[in-house]
This record gives C-alpha cells, sequence and structure tokens, in this order.
C-alpha cells in the first residue's frame, strides 16, 4: 500500500539512503520518524522505521563497545520531545552551558576550561505551556565535520535539529562564528537559506520540458546536458528563483539541510565584533526575565512555528496551554492537534488575533498567527 508523505518526509527519507555512517543513517531515520504521517494507514510505515532505528542503534552499541575497547568515542544520539527542538552550537568554552542553564533552569556543568561538556545534555523549556526541547552539545572546533572530537556524531545531532543557536563569545565573536558556519556547511547544513524554488522531476513524457524559462540565466542546452549526464532524459523542470547550474547542483543534492540561526552572544560587558549578515538574528546575552521572553519568540521564530490557544464556546481561553505549529498552519490543522472529532466534523472557526474583529468566523484554511486564539464550531 502506499502512504502519501510530505517533502520533509521524502528529503529524509533520500538523506537516509544516501547516509554513509551508521550516525548518518540514525539521523536519517529519526528525522523520517518525526515527518511521518499520523494518520493510521501510516501505522505500518512508522513500525518499520521504529525497527530499523533499534536495530540501528544495537549496531551503533556494539560499534561503541567494539571501537572504546580501541579506545575510539562514543556515539551520540538525541531523542526529539516537545513541539520543537533547538540545539546550541558553539567553540569550546563560549558558554553554551551558561546559557542552557538559564534558559532551562538545569545545573549542566560550568567550568573555565574547555570540553567541559562531553556529552548532550537536553532540557526542556516552558513557552506558555507547550514545552521547547534546548539541548546542550559538545563543541565544535576546527576539523569536527572530519570527525575531530566526535565531530560527526555532534553534527548529525546538528541535522536533525530544528534550528540552530550559535553560541559565541564577545571577545572573538565574527571569527567563532565563520568557523562554526564553515564546519557546518562542510556536513552539508545550509545556514539561513532555503533550498532553491525549482523542481526538476523525471516525466512519463518523453524529453525536457522546462517552466519559468525567464529565469534561466544559463543557455537552455547546458541545463539539458547537464541533466542528461545524470540520467536524467525525460525530465520536467519547473524555475522560479534565478537558476544557474550552481542552483541545479544544489536543489539536486539530497544531502544538504537548511537551518534557521539565532546568534546569542555571550559576556554582556564589551561590545562585540560581529558583523551583522543578512537574515541573521543577533542578541546579546543579559539574562534577563524580558530577555529570556523575547529570547523564546525568537526560537519560535526560527524553528519557522506558530503558537496558537484554544478555546471552547462560552469559556475562556485556555491561555496556558499554547499549541504549538508548523508555520502556515490552517484552522484545520490546529484542530487535528486538539481531537480528530473535530477535524471529522469542522465547519468553521472563530478567531480572536490575527482576524479583522475578535469572535470572527472563518474557513477551514484560515491561516493562524502568533498568539491568535481558536474557538472551533463543529
Ligand atoms: N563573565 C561572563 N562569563 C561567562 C559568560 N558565559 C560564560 N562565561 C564563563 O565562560 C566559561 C565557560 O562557560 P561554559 O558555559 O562552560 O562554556 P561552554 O561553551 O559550555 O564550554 P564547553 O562545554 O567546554 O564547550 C565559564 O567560566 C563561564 O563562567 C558570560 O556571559 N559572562
Ligand atoms: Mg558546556
Amino acid at each position: 500500500m502506499t502512504t502519501n508523505v510530505s517533502i520533509e518526509y521524502a528529503n529524509a527519507q533520500a538523506k537516509y539512503e544516501n547516509a554513509k555512517t551508521t550516525a548518518e543513517k540514525l539521523a536519517a531515520l529519526e528525522e523520517m520518524k518525526s515527518y511521518c504521517p499520523t494518520h493510521k494507514g501510516a501505522e505500518n510505515l512508522k513500525n518499520e522505521i521504529t525497527k530499523k532505528i533499534v536495530k540501528l542503534k544495537l549496531e551503533m552499541e556494539k560499534e561503541k563497545t567494539q571501537s572504546s575497547k580501541k579506545g575510539g568515542g562514543p556515539t551520540i544520539s538525541v531523542k526529539k520531545e516537545g513541539a520543537g527542538q533547538l540545539v546550541l552550537v558553539g567553540v569550546p568554552n563560549s558558554g553554551k552551558t551558561t546559557f542552557f542553564n538559564a534558559m532551562t533552569g538545569l545545573n549542566g556543568p560550568v567550568e573555565d576550561y574547555e570540553f567541559t561538556t562531553t556529552l548532550p545534555d537536553v532540557g526542556m523549556i516552558d513557552f506558555k505551556g507547550a514545552k521547547i526541547q534546548l539541548v546542550d552539545l559538545p563543541p565544535i572546533v576546527e576539523g569536527s565535520a572530519e570527525g575531530k572530537v566526535n565531530g560527526k556524531e555532534i553534527l548529525a545531532v546538528v541535522r536533525n535539529a530544528d534550528a540552530i543557536v550559535f553560541v559565541v563569545s564577545v571577545e572573538r565573536a565574527a571569527r567563532e562564528y565563520l568557523l562554526l558556519k564553515k564546519e557546518l556547511e562542510k556536513s552539508g547544513i545550509i545556514l539561513n537559506r532555503k533550498k532553491p524554488n525549482i523542481s526538476i522531476v523525471a516525466s512519463s513524457f518523453p524529453g525536457f520540458s522546462l517552466t519559468g524559462k525567464e529565469f534561466l540565466k544559463i543557455p537552455q542546452e547546458e541545463l539539458v546536458n547537464y541533466l542528461k549526464e545524470r540520467g536524467m532524459q525525460n525530465v520536467q523542470v519547473i524555475l522560479r528563483e534565478p537558476t544557474t547550474l550552481e542552483t541545479v547542483a544544489e536543489a539536486m543534492d539530497v544531502t544538504l539541510t537548511y537551518k534557521k540561526t539565532l546568534i546569542v552572544v555571550m559576556k554582556s560587558s564589551k561590545t562585540s565584533e560581529l558583523k551583522r549578515e543578512k537574515e541573521m538574528i543577533v542578541m546579546t546575552w543579559e539574562n534577563t526575565p524580558e530577555q529570556k521572553a523575547q529570547m523564546l519568540d525568537l526560537m519560535i521564530e526560527i524553528m519557522e512555528k506558530t503558537y496558537v490557544f484554544t478555546k471552547k464556546p462560552g469559556q475562556d481561553a485556555a491561555m496556558s496551554m499554547a499549541l504549538i505549529v508548523p508555520k502556515g498552519s490552517t484552522v484545520l490543522d490546529v484542530a487535528g492537534l486538539v481531537h480528530k472529532d473535530i477535524v471529522q466534523n469542522l465547519k468553521s472557526a472563530k478567531i480572536w488575533g490575527s482576524a479583522k474583529f475578535d469572535g470572527q468566523r472563518v474557513a477551514k484554511d484560515y491561516v493562524v498567527q502568533n498568539g491568535d486564539i481558536v474557538e472551533f464550531s463543529w
């Protein structure tokens, strides 16, 4: 039986098929699981993935005991929990654990020497009643992408996260950020931009078809040859942005993953040397309650999520129980999180917040915004 899956799931599957190491395979499987459809027909698929994950973990345990005999390092995996997962990335001693402790209320080890954190530490942050997972990671160094100090395992965790919070020290902010960016890019993690908005799919019709010709910045023949060399003869190409061969290569590279980021600059006493690039969100850490609240809003934003509240007719809204949904979710998507009966019978909803007036009736496909209160009618 075929099961309809999302683009995210298909991408994760492609990563799995291209994974070279056990850690990469595991990260891809966990990503597949997190994007696995939730309806009943997909249960088998989910079970199959779980079985594969268990098998891989057993293999990794075996590798671990074998390699620890040889003096190799431990393997690392972090289970996703809550409405979204953020990872802390920084060079040694940049203040990751200091920041982690402040946000989660936990008490991870903070020392003034390097490599204090040697394994990921997981904490949950309360966001208006919803839970966000924050992962403190061991440091990234020059050479992590090649496997230095467990770099591959750490970067596999970064790859699977919903978004990244960089923690840099104020004195060396720009240098640290460039080093981190380079190591992540070498591992196929691209920051603060989206996958090229073009699609290249095998076609059941013979030959080459192109939509959006005005976006092609190279002779069409070059593109046709490039695809032919890669075994794509019958192909449909749709361009929605200026496109060169590099754009095409990037769009076809299933090993790449795209993440949004936020940069926290530690040690607030001095001004930072960090030059802001487009799309970069930079915040100097002062550890005040207002700043923590602001930080949480930014975390939701970089994970590309939206938070809403629900209410029952005639009752007050459940303001202490936010629901976190992917950005762009509709009233119907939110209903799916509340109860399946609502989904089946949903007629419309009332919205307080982003609608023109409070309590406005909206259709099922209305896209919700941060802080909206939704009341279902069914
Ligand atoms: N003054 C000041 N010191 C800080 C700040 N953040 C971190 N430190 C100090 O910097 C040192 C390292 O902090 P950690 O939080 O352990 O850094 P880390 O990035 O987790 O380090 P590793 O786990 O080794 O990678 C400690 O001595 C902290 O007290 C800050 O904002 N201000
Ligand atoms: Mg640490």
